[in-house]
C-alpha cells in the first residue's frame, strides 16, 4: 500500500468512528424520560427527601411500609404541575407514578402524618397539630420535594 493510501485509510477510519460516535451520542439524549424511585421505608419518610428530575420524566412512590401513606402536593409552592394530588398509597407495596411536564417546585406531604389547613399548607409543628412522640415531642412533617429542570413540554 502506497504511503498516500495508507493515509487516506486512517483518514476514512477516523471519520467513521467520529460519526458513529456522534450518531450514537445523539440517540442517547441527556432528557430522555427516565422514572426515579421515592422509596417510604418502615418509617414515616420519603428517600430520598428531595430529588431533582428532567422535564419528561416520573416519579414513582414505592411504600414498602406497613402503614399507609400518602401524597398530597402543596398548592402554594407547586410550580411544576399536579395541583391537589391527594392519593392514598396502601402500605405493603402501594405505588403511586406521577409524570412531570412542567419545570419548578412539587413539594409534597403524606397527610396521614402532616398537619395541614385546608390549602395543604403545612402547620407548623406544636401542641396543635404535627407528629407527637411518646415523650410529648412534636416533630417534622413526613414530606419531600421533587425539583423539576429542563423545558417545558
Ligand atoms: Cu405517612
Amino acid at each position: 500500500m502506497s504511503r498516500l493510501r495508507s493515509h487516506w485509510s486512517v483518514f476514512a477510519l477516523l471519520a467513521v468512528a467520529i460519526l458513529a460516535f456522534a450518531t450514537h451520542s445523539r440517540k442517547v439524549p441527556a432528557d430522555s424520560p427516565t422514572t426515579h424511585n421515592v422509596m417510604i421505608p418502615d418509617e414515616d419518610r420519603f428517600v430520598p427527601f428531595a430529588i431533582t428530575i428532567h422535564v419528561g420524566d416520573s416519579i414513582r412512590w414505592i411504600n414498602t411500609d406497613t402503614d399507609d401513606h400518602s401524597v398530597v402536593s402543596n398548592d402554594a409552592f407547586n410550580t411544576a404541575g399536579h395541583r391537589g394530588v391527594n392519593q392514598t398509597i396502601s402500605g405493603n407495596g402501594g405505588v403511586l407514578v406521577l409524570k412531570f411536564d412542567h419545570t419548578g417546585v412539587f413539594p409534597f406531604y403524606c397527610r396521614f402524618h402532616s398537619m395541614l389547613d385546608k390549602a395543604n399548607q403545612p402547620i407548623a409543628p406544636g401542641p396543635d397539630g404535627g407528629i407527637q412522640d411518646s415523650s410529648g415531642n412534636y416533630g417534622t412533617p413526613m414530606n419531600g420535594v421533587i425539583t423539576v429542570v429542563g423545558s417545558d413540554n
